[in-house]
């Protein structure tokens, strides 16, 4: 008999004998002389029977009856037809009658929580007691996050994991075909990137340092090193104290900084291109995957926008949808997250897409780097210096922020002044902010980006109610372990 070979896409022939290394999920015994155990393998599960007869003998069908669930086992087996059609979407079509089988690693028999505890949705917020239609507790986030080991071994789990590769790999494939160079920036600062509030400090030697929150002052300094097109994939970090179903302290960014001709808008464009490409790329590649977490959470397909199509709006647009829809809002006030959702239905119901871009926020909510757009400068008041709007723009998936990007301000004695005015001024001779300065006086060309939250993408795309479930191991203000 053959090594079976995990990772080939073909069914094994009917009749051969194979052997290979399984996952226990169940073992049960049927009766003296028959015993049934269900192997795992990644998305698909296969039966196997284990009958009594002149080889195999009636203590060895116990044994096997009684392994302990989630035990590897080491099989040899014979590849057969099922007695009867089988149902399950996940079950394969054919069965494996042993013949010899051994225990590579045994599992406790008492295990914290179940896989199966795994493949059921988590209970919505406030009914953290909620009964699944068969009676049965369902197991809270908290103790699936504890034993994330066991959980992660959940098919919709690796459904979920191999999505998020997935996300990664179209953003790097699409960009790199159209020029973009991957870079690693560091990742241990000497000032914060996004201002100070939300920066964890580390002891460095003598001295201190900060954990990035972006990799925005060096994606910027790698343009005016006239690398023109960059992008990076990297953890990022937040001392953000929310403890809301979107907000992670450590997440993954997905970085893209480019010098542009014209108009920030070919970088706009540039963007969307990019998503439309990810969400095609995950429709064609991960189907399988995604139908499967969709049908466990109930969640609707996503709906894309047709081709070249992508809604943009102004952010006056946006403000005046909400207002038409009875919003109390003021022309230059942040949307809450409420208002965001809101709109994003909004939108769906207008355009159809579940996708689509806010262009033009207001100067005053956006960070110091952010280029105030043409007609703010002209209007340029120094008693009210953030009004207006700016050159930036956020990118939402149902309703929910995945993106935010802008015009970046590359001239330096623009940059200095909007540093002192800014809402939160900034200090722009600081030693962490001073290389960031310079590079601008170098001569450095027109250019724009985004930042995306890769966890929120893969939530989104799928419909799932926390952020938590696309992180492996999620960081939170009130979780460091596992
Ligand atoms: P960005 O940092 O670009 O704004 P973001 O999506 O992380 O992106 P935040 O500014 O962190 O957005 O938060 C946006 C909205 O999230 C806020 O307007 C607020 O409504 C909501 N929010 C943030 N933190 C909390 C919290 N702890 N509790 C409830 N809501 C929160
Ligand atoms: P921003 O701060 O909006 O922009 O972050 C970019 C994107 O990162 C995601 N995100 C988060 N995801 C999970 N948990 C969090 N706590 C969290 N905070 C943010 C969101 C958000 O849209 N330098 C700019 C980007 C740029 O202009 O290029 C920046 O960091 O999806």
């Amino acid at each position: 008999a053959q090594l079976a070979d995990k990772y080939s896409t073909t069914e094994p022939d009917e009749n051969a004998d194979i052997v290979f290394r399984a996952e226990v999920e169940n073992a049960r015994n049927q009766s003296a002389k028959l015993a049934f155990l269900v192997f795992r393998q990644g998305l698909s599960t296969i039966q196997a029977v284990v009958a009594a007869s002149d080889t195999l003998s009636r203590q060895m069908v116990k044994f096997s009856g009684s392994i302990p669930s989630e035990s590897v086992v080491l099989v040899t087996a014979n590849v057969k037809k099922p007695f009867e059609p089988v149902k399950s979407t996940t079950i394969q079509n054919l069965e494996v009658h042993v013949k010899k089988l051994f225990i590579v690693a045994k599992a406790d028999a008492q295990l914290p929580m179940q896989v199966a505890d795994a493949e059921r949705p988590i209970p919505a917020e406030g009914q953290e007691e909620q009964q699944a239609d068969d009676g049965k507790p369902i197991v809270t986030l908290n103790t699936r996050l504890n034993n994330r080991v066991i959980d992660l071994r959940g098919k919709h789990n690796h459904a979920i994991f191999r999505i998020k590769d997935g996300i990664t790999l179209l953003f790097q494939e699409f960009l790199r075909s159209k020029g973009f160079m991957g870079a690693n920036t560091p990742r241990l600062l000497g000032a914060p990137s996004e201002g100070g509030a939300s920066v964890f400090e580390v002891s460095y030697f003598a001295t201190k340092a900060f954990l990035a929150q972006s990799p925005q002052l060096y994606k910027q300094m790698l343009i005016a090193a006239r690398f023109e097109r960059v992008m990076e994939v990297g953890p990022i970090f937040r001392a953000e104290n929310s403890n809301t179903a979107r907000h992670l302290t450590e997440f993954t960014g997905l970085d893209m900084e480019m010098a542009f001709e014209e108009d920030y808008h070919e970088v706009v464009t540039m963007l969307e291109e990019l998503m439309l490409f990810i969400f095609n790329g995950l429709r064609e590649r991960y189907k399988k995957e995604s139908d499967l977490v969709r049908s466990i959470y109930q969640v609707e397909d996503f709906k894309l926008p047709e081709a070249g199509k992508v809604p943009r709006l102004h952010f006056k647009e946006g403000i005046q949808m909400l207002r038409d829809d009875g919003v109390e809002i003021g022309d230059f006030d942040d949307l809450s997250t409420p208002d965001e959702k809101r709109l994003g239905a909004l939108v769906l119901k207008k355009y159809g897409s579940d996708f689509y871009v806010l262009d033009q926020f207001p100067l005053a909510i956006r960070p110091f780097y952010t280029m105030p757009s043409a007609e703010t400068q002209a209007a340029y008041d120094p008693k009210n210096p953030n009004a207006g709007y700016s050159n930036s723009y956020d990118f939402f998936m149902r309703g929910q922020e995945i993106m935010s990007g802008a015009q970046r301000i590359h001239d330096a004695a623009f940059l200095e002044k909007r540093m002192r005015e800014h809402v939160t001024p900034v200090d722009s001779k600081s030693d962490g902010l001073r290389d960031y300065v310079n590079a601008f006086r170098y001569g450095c060309p027109p250019h724009a980006g985004g930042g995306i939250g890769l966890e929120r993408i893969v939530m989104l795309w799928l419909g799932l109610p926390n952020v938590r479930l696309a992180s492996l191991f999620p960081r939170d203000p009130s979780r460091l372990l596992p």
